[in-house]
């Protein structure tokens, strides 16, 4: 079903002339080369062709005079006097060209790169031009992967849950063992993989009892998962205990400097590489959230994450180790702890010390998450150090797919974000590709939010965040409009009014989720644990340190150096100015750095207590504005989709009443300023 096919539907072209156009070129085609991975792509091309065209492709060995498409690797003679030197340069180790061409006065396209992987990305490339009906006749594409590693992060537990999972139960497991639906799991590598995706760690950070066994004698699981996502030029990764030399080897201790420690790790490394020699490496969440780590031992996290990098190296292998390490246990009253400070001021120091190997994995935002928060000020503050950044794609604080909040916008700024760790320019996109500083990896990660629903995602509309996670680890320089409008085409078809309502109702969404929940920047006014729904004060008077402080007189958490927490000393100097005053502050971060009374009047004009109630009844009326919309398109989506998006969107619209009504009557009350334009307030 469509729901099902997502971005790679491949439902037959509409536009007759197109149609009779690409079945005259596409009749014939050639690509060579039979690994796995070429496999992957050749499956693709037939499954792709057939459903877009309903002809059948011949597929030849050999390219022949009348053959259209050629698809072959970058040292195949056949492209000699074809395509220049020159050109074939320009195309990097994963990277394609498409290119048309002509040869005896026949027009061909050519598909070429220089790796298996690189024909997959072009294969599935071309494909997508075809979906979104272009012309073939003169084109040009050299296209390269900026950032070398781009990965999928699964909260799945082996008992099926998953972690903050909104879309049913894992795909990979169920009750500690590898489900039988392998075709489910090939169809997930081809989504992956058409979006560019080339690495994924298949189990959750937080590696419970079970999930530790995953490196010891439930192994096979990684290796089936490992067989399955290699043929799509996938390399499988694994979240791992770091107390599991206590918990499976039976020592004593997990002391990162310890030599029998480092024995065993040794022996475990080698027994994976023995099974699945093309094994990705490590993800490690330490000394976070009751998770054990070096600090039991007193080491420091450079420490922990060098002794196992250093043993995954003569391998290959890569060391991922995350940035998310805070205290939660600290005391709400406490007014100097600041738990945003957390990341920078635990890895800062280590600069430098970590192994070539290791990579920091760093949320983008310093608390967790949130619908927003300033970008954290790690990025760029570690030159010497790999670094990448952690996106959620699973929508834990941003409506849990069952709100419409479309993540692409939010990404673009935080990719965007100039750090000036070298001067204007310097960008979270350059630091995180390892471009600004030449660093050996860079990358980005993101906590999926599929889920075996039918639908992958819950909320079908939630697919696209996916989409657009995968299409922004591939170029980050891609605009949000020009991702959004190759979503909707690829996945609702090519009709202009379907692409403009269903695009803007995605670009409008995540300000408009915004606009009903948190405001201003303060985030955490949701339900403790599952985190869904309003509830103003639900973590102020607990221990993890997300507090947003109001009171009768005003509201937001001081953050400044002059007089609050000196978070934002944390930044280059630019941001840190910026930041530190509340003249220069943004609206949108104001109660992110700072504490102002509820009268205190915002750059738009309005009062801090007034910019509450407009942004919450104008969320609400917007919440209706989207409903509005995707009725209207009722006769040009097929039934199941439409259900399940406008069944979501009504939820939305009664949801997001109830967090105005909430968060409007808690400042209400709090401060006792009546709304200037005396709406009710319940
Ligand atoms: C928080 C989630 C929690 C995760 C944690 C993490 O609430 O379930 O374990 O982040 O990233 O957002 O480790």
């Amino acid at each position: 079903s469509n729901d099902y096919q997502c971005w790679l539907g491949y439902n037959k072209i509409q536009e007759q002339e197109l149609l009779k156009y690409y079945r005259e070129l596409l009749r014939t085609i050639v690509i060579t080369g039979d690994t796995p991975v070429i496999k992957s792509a050749r499956e693709e091309l037939i499954k792709g062709i057939e459903g877009l065209t309903g002809i059948d492709p011949m597929i030849a060995d050999a390219p022949e005079e009348k053959t259209f498409l050629i698809v072959v690797k970058s040292g195949n003679p056949y492209l000699d006097n074809l395509i220049s030197k020159d050109i074939l340069a320009k195309i990097n180790e994963e990277g394609f060209l498409i290119k048309s061409v002509k040869r005896n006065g026949q027009q061909k396209i050519i598909i070429t790169g220089k790796s298996d992987q690189g024909l997959l990305y072009g294969v599935f490339s071309f494909l997508r031009m075809i979906q979104m009906e272009k012309e073939l006749d003169d084109i040009e594409i050299i296209n390269n992967p900026v950032n070398s590693l781009r990965f999928i992060n699964h909260w799945d537990n082996l008992d099926g849950s998953i972690e903050r999972g909104y879309a049913g139960k894992s795909i990979f497991y169920n009750n500690n063992q590898l489900t039988d639906n392998l075709d489910r799991i090939i169809d997930y590598a081809r989504l992956l993989a058409s979006i560019g995706i080339n690495s994924i760690v298949i189990n959750n950070v937080n590696v419970h009892r079970e999930e530790t066994k995953l490196i010891d004698d439930k192994l096979d699981m990684v290796k089936k998962l490992a067989d399955i996502f290699r043929n799509y030029g996938i390399k499988t990764f694994l979240s791992i205990n770091f107390a599991s030399p206590i918990e499976l080897g039976g020592l004593s201790t997990a002391d990162p400097l310890n030599s029998e420690v480092r024995k065993w790790w040794g022996y475990k490394v080698e027994d994976i590489y023995a099974e699945i020699p093309d094994f990705g490496g490590f993800l490690v969440k330490a000394d976070s959230e009751h998770r054990p780590g070096p600090f039991t031992y007193k080491r420091n996290h450079a420490e922990g994450a060098n002794m196992l990098a250093e043993e995954l190296k003569p391998f290959g292998g890569i060391l991922i180790w995350r940035c998310f390490v805070y205290n939660c246990q600290q005391d709400w009253r406490d007014y100097q702890t600041d738990r945003a400070r957390a990341a920078y001021d635990n890895f800062k120091p280590l600069d430098g010390e970590f192994l070539e190997n290791v990579i920091l994995q760093v949320k983008n935002g310093p608390l967790d998450f949130q619908v927003r928060e300033p970008v954290s000020p790690l990025f760029g503050a570690m030159g010497a150090t790999n670094q990448f950044l952690e996106l959620q794609i699973t929508q834990e604080y941003t409506g849990q797919q069952r709100h419409l909040c479309y993540l692409v916008p939010q990404w673009k700024e935080v990719l965007d974000f100039d750090t000036y760790a070298r001067g204007k320019g310097s960008t979270v996109k350059k630091v995180i590709a390892g471009s600004l500083f030449s660093q050996l990896y860079g990358g980005i990660a993101g906590v999926v939010n599929i889920g075996d629903d039918d639908n992958w995602t819950g909320h079908t509309l939630a697919q696209s965040n996916l989409y657009g996670f995968g299409r922004l680890t591939w170029n980050p320089d891609l605009s949000s409009g020009e991702i959004t409008d190759e979503w909707v085409r690829l996945t609702f078809g090519n009709d202009p009014v379907v692409v403009e309502t269903i695009s803007q109702m995605l670009l409008d969404s995540w300000e408009i989720y915004e606009n009903y929940t948190s405001p201003l920047g303060i985030g955490w006014m949701v339900n403790p644990n599952h985190h869904y729904g309003p509830n103003v004060d639900g973590y102020e008077y607990s221990r993890w340190g997300t507090y947003h402080r109001a009171d009768h007189f005003g509201i937001g958490v001081d953050r400044s150096v002059k007089t609050g927490t000196a978070y934002a000393g944390q930044y280059f100097e630019e941001n840190a100015i910026r930041y530190e005053s509340i003249e220069f502050c943004p609206d949108e971060l104001l109660l992110f750095f700072h504490h102002v009374p509820y009268i205190h009047q915002l750059k738009s004009g309005k009062t801090v207590i007034q910019h509450i109630y407009d942004s919450h009844f104008t969320g609400v009326e917007q919440a209706i504005v989207l409903k509005k919309k995707w009725e209207g398109l009722k006769d040009k989506i097929d039934e199941k989709r439409y259900s399940n998006i406008l069944a979501r969107l009504s939820e939305q619209v009664e949801h997001a009443k109830e967090w105005r009504d909430v968060i409007n009557s808690y400042f209400y009350r709090k401060a006792s300023i009546p709304d200037e334009l005396d709406r009710k307030i319940y």
